[in-house]
């Protein structure tokens, strides 16, 4: 099949998601052309299987906002001719899902019928795609596209709930690579052996509580020798790092932004923090699980449909950051306890696997093409 891949090409959980399914797509045979603002930054082109097509917006002065949707558009038209595209997958319903069906629309008038499959990935429903300004045209974008797929069963009933659907939402959850979660790799020299290691993963949106991140890990760091791991960047982390030296735990706590070797430093991890106020999935916990990494983490969303109670991880009420500093300590201070919550992690992951869930689109997409 041909299939043709709309994604946001950042760190975000959506876009390394449908990144590594068109990289695994191709790896079965299937010509995969990723259409984005910029090379998702998970994608090597290192086969003739995949390739990308950036879309331009050129500026003008009239424009307070350069028209992305309407350039996107355009280009998806343009590709789907030249490439002979079957079928486009859309992730994160803003704007892509609209920009596809307009590319569909524009299609139609030559004959062309495009089917367009939606993967629903959460702050598109939840956050942003409720809000009055979007929510007519996500609402549309969701009862026209041809299929549309949800992360979880928790953002599927938040769609039924905050829109009027009358599609079928089939949930089809996110999935991980587990062989890339395999290989151990030796603790940074800025890390002391002894020291426990606590990793949290995220691009510091509000959702994130990253505040609660620190409050957990100085309650941690009181009772068990330790260093926080901060991955990621965004618009909460000089907050973080004021908090950080405020608590007086500015030397164990490391800010590393952005990386693209998040597996290396979870394969030294020892415990993941996430305790979210709104995550349809949590892609990152799944990570960390795949790591072999116990997760302590809020009950929000779909996060307990990846975490389970007692078995990977501890989940707790949103913000109850003391249950989550007793769990954390519990899990990390016996060692009997430490493994079996590792081994649980890996075996939990491993129902998120790769191999198991592509299996999932590809039926979609050969009922649709
Ligand atoms: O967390 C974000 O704001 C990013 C967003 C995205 O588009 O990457 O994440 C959402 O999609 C991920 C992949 O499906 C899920 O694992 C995250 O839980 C979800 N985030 C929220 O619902 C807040």
């Amino acid at each position: 099949m041909i299939i043709g891949i709309v994604c946001y090409p950042t760190f975000g959980g959506s876009g390394v998601l449908a990144t590594e399914l068109g990289i695994e797509l191709s790896k079965k045979g299937h010509e995969i052309h990723f259409i984005t603002y910029n090379q998702p930054v998970k994608l090597e082109l290192f086969n003739n299987k995949v390739h990308f097509h950036e879309v331009e917006v050129p500026n003008y002065p009239l424009f307070h906002y350069p028209p992305y949707e309407l350039a996107l558009s355009s280009k998806l038209v343009g590709m789907v001719k030249k490439y002979k595209i079957d079928l486009l997958h859309v992730h994160y319903a803003i704007p892509h899902a609209y920009a596809a069906l307009m590319a569909k629309q524009m299609l139609k008038s030559e004959k062309i019928n495009i089917p367009v499959v939606t993967t629903l990935h959460g702050t598109d429903i939840t956050l942003v795609g409720s809000n009055p300004s979007y929510k007519t045209a996500v609402e549309f974008s969701i009862n026209n596209s041809d299929y549309v797929t949800a992360v979880s069963e928790s953002l599927k009933r938040d769609t039924l709930s905050l829109f009027s659907i009358k599609k079928e939402i089939d949930v089809i959850p996110n999935f991980v690579n587990l062989d890339k979660y395999v290989n151990k790799f030796s603790k940074n020299n800025l890390l002391n052996s002894e020291d426990k290691i606590i990793t949290h993963v995220s691009n510091f949106r509000k959702v994130k509580r990253i505040t609660d991140v620190l409050e957990i890990f100085y309650g941690i760091q009181k009772k068990i020798p330790s260093k926080l791991l901060m991955l990621g960047d965004g618009p909460e982390k000089n907050k973080a790092e004021k908090k950080a030296k405020k608590l007086g735990i500015k030397e164990k706590v490391i800010f590393f932004g952005k990386s693209n070797e998040i597996n290396k430093i979870l394969s030294f991890s020892d415990l993941f923090l996430l305790p979210s106020e709104i995550e349809s999935f949590g892609l990152s916990a799944l990570e960390a699980m795949a790591a072999n990494v116990p997760v302590v983490s809020s009950n929000t969303g779909g996060i307990p449909e990846v975490n389970i109670d007692n078995f990977s991880g501890k989940l707790s009420d949103i913000g109850n950051v003391n249950k989550m500093i007793n769990d954390s300590v519990l899990i990390l201070s016996d060692n009997k306890i430490h493994k079996k919550f590792k081994q649980n992690a890996r075996k939990r992951a491993e129902e998120f696997d790769i191999h198991k869930i592509v299996p999932l689109y590809e039926k979609v997409y050969k009922k649709l093409i």
